[in-house]
């Protein structure tokens, strides 16, 4: 069985994508990462980077201690391999899928990340605007590559549906939050389409991790609480030898 540590946001549903494609039996541990799941000890050690999603796999191939792997685009590379779908095994063929599950996880997810991040920064922080004008042209300008790259080809890496359009879907599904028009993206709406009509993928989006919290009963120290543990989160003490 593969215990997926996670939150539903982009970040974990690429994965429940992958998962549902597979048909893989999975369990959900949810990362609470309002509520700062993603510090403690435990998960540390499979998530050192104290971020979700992380995957532990309890049946690795050829036995064996069970293997952890954290950040999404290696979970997916991971999951794929296991399963001998949507990575082709050529050498052409992998890492032309390969090199866009990177661009995704260097260029897409941080930059839509970081437009979310300064939309909702609150207003005592000072102007924002350059920030806000900085990412909001990078989401645009990832929005225009996927969109060229789509024009000749059904799927990101070529014919076939792979990881690279699993990875990529989810932080695209909010596009009108984004202020992106898909009418000036053509042949990315038509991928965008089929991807939202595919059942697998809206199971995947759909995976939530327990019943939503209430903002209303959250008591104002355990907000206090929150606010300092995940905003200027600096680096961690070393362990003491
Ligand atoms: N590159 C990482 C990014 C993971 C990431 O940023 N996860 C966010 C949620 S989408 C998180 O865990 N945030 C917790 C925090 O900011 O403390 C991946 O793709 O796995």
């Amino acid at each position: 069985m593969i215990d997926l540590h996670y939150w539903p946001t982009p970040n974990g549903k690429k994965v429940t994508i992958l998962l549902e494609e597979l048909g893989l039996p999975y369990r959900i541990v949810p990362v609470h990462i309002g509520k700062g799941d993603q510090f403690t000890d435990a998960y540390l050690k499979i998530g050192p980077n104290n971020r979700m999603p992380a995957m532990v796999d309890n049946e690795p191939l050829g036995g064996g201690p069970p293997i952890s792997v954290f950040e999404s685009g290696a979970i997916m590379l991971y999951l794929a391999e296991k399963a001998g779908r949507f990575l082709p095994t050529d050498i052409r063929g992998k890492y032309e899928v390969t090199q866009w599950v990177i661009w995704q996880m260097a260029n897409q997810g941080p930059k839509f990340g970081e437009r979310g991040h300064f939309s909702r920064v609150p207003a005592d922080q000072g102007d924002q605007s350059y920030a806000q004008r900085r990412f909001a042209d990078e989401v645009h300008r990832l929005y225009g590559v996927l969109n060229n790259r789509l024009y000749d080809r059904r799927y990101i890496a070529g014919d076939d549906y792979s990881i690279a359009d699993m990875i990529s879907y989810p932080w695209t599904a909010s596009w009108e939050l984004q202020g992106i028009d898909l009418g000036e993206f053509k042949y990315f709406k038509r991928w965008w389409d089929e991807m939202s009509a595919r059942p697998a993928v809206q199971r995947g989006m759909a995976v939530t991790a327990g019943t939503p919290e209430d903002p209303a009963a959250i008591s104002p120290e355990e907000q206090e609480r929150r606010r300092k543990l995940l905003y200027n989160q600096r680096a961690r003490p070393a362990p003491v030898e």
